[in-house]
């Protein structure tokens, strides 16, 4: 049996350091709840990054992951399997697209999205050969390929991984008016997250998606929408654009939650029109659609849907955004959010957002800073009501000052 302090040497010693974690090391999870090593138990509210919207170790999602790892894991798509069409048939009716191409990570589905929007820019809209432009915007956060850290903004994301490829854009998030003033006839698709969760929960204008839509229409443009990590009930709808009326994406990609938390799910969805150009051998993965990760993630969309985790992420939401938003904290300067997407943005000339991560540590509430200035709060969809009004004591205790 280790300590928690020989775990973190032995991680220090092997591994890349490409993360900073809080000094914390994770052995158990129960629904909203994890254990470290020692056994203090605490109430996660990072989620990692909105995957675990189901929490930890959900039964449903535990017995379809066991029950299918003695069956059958994996194929390849060399091969059927019994798994993949009901997955898919429930994803697109649950988001209102024809078809679906399965993934694994999150950055995979956004590349695998630029694909499709460029190979349709050719086909359909006609543009020619390899000069196809995507507007993306400003503070966007999409993964990590070196095609996508190429059209960051983010410097700590992009900077030392050139060269960059061509064929993007950077707009403003929130401007329509600069998104069309962008647009060329080569512009093939619009990619944008309905709410910047990494550039610190930042909500668009209302009718900003509806706007972006109108303008893609307009111009003969894919209109993409990564909702990653805002999709599958987290904001309080099953899609986060659902917010506002006719702002349906021609492109969807989902991840993260797809997986129900055990396992890496990701997919893009369009319409036949848009997903039908792709033929056989134009674009693939090993993993993407094996029956593991689709016996999972057709579990975890029947569990979003079967616990009406839309509505309680709504529910539970206002109850939290309007706890915090009655706190009597100097330290804060705003509280925003949508459903269980929360940022608590700290005032420039106080402690760091990382101090309060560490001070929540401490009292039993795990989350992360973002942006040195915002603390994100984005607990399992599961949650109960008294773990917000405890979570909100914790919070009251760390900021108090
Ligand atoms: C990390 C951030 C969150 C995403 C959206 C695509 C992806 C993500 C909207 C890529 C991934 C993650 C990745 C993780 C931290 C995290 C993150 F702070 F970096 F930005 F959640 F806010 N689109 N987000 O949020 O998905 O390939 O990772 O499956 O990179 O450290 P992935």
């Amino acid at each position: 049996m280790h300590s928690a302090e020989q775990f973190i040497a032995q991680v220090e010693r092997v591994s890349a350091r490409n993360y900073a974690p809080l000094p914390v090391v994770l052995a158990r999870g129960a629904g909203s709840w994890v254990w470290d090593t020692e056994g203090r138990r605490y109430l996660d509210c990072l989620s990692a990054y909105s995957s675990l919207s189901l929490g930890h170790c959900h039964p449903r999602i535990v017995a379809a992951l066991t029950e299918q790892a003695q069956r059958l894991t994996l194929t390849s798509r060399a091969f059927h399997n019994d798994r993949m069409g009901a997955f898919l048939e429930l994803l697109c009716e649950l988001c209102g697209l024809d078809m679906a191409l399965p993934m694994n990570t999150g950055a995979e589905a956004v590349e695998t999205a630029i694909k499709l929007a460029r190979k349709w820019g050719y086909e359909v809209k006609r543009v020619p050969k390899d000069t196809a432009e995507i507007v993306v915007c400003r503070n966007n956060f999409h993964g990590r390929t070196t095609t996508i850290v190429g059209f960051s903004s983010e410097p700590a994301y992009r900077d030392p991984f050139g060269p960059y490829g061509p064929g993007f854009t950077l707009v403003d998030f929130g401007d329509a008016a600069a998104l069309e003033a962008a647009v060329t006839p080569n512009t093939v698709a619009f990619l944008v997250e309905p709410i910047q969760a990494e550039a610190g929960i930042m909500q668009p204008p209302d009718g900003y998606l509806a706007a972006a839509r109108t303008i893609c229409q307009r111009h003969d443009m894919l209109f993409m929408l990564d909702e990653i990590q805002t999709g599958l009930a987290r904001t309080g709808r099953f899609l986060a654009h659902q917010h506002e009326a006719d702002a349906a994406p021609d492109v969807l990609i989902v991840g993260k939650a797809l997986g129900g938390g055990v396992y890496p799910v990701s997919a893009v969805l369009a319409n036949k029109d848009v997903l039908g150009l792709i033929n056989p051998s134009e674009h693939g993965s090993t993993f993407g659609g094996n029956p593991l990760a689709a016996a999972v993630g057709q579990a975890a969309l029947e569990t979003l849907r079967d616990e009406h985790l839309s509505e309680r992420a709504a529910e539970l939401g206002e109850q939290l955004l309007a706890g915090l938003r009655g706190l009597d904290c100097a330290a804060i300067n705003e509280v925003r959010g949508r459903g269980l997407l929360v940022g608590i943005e700290l005032h420039a000339d106080g402690p760091s957002a990382r101090t309060y991560c560490e001070r929540l540590l401490a009292l039993g509430v795990l989350t992360k800073d973002t942006h040195g200035r915002v603390i994100r709060l984005a607990p399992p969809l599961i949650i109960q009501a008294e773990e917000i009004e405890w979570l909100l004591e914790r919070v009251a205790m760390a900021l108090a000052d």
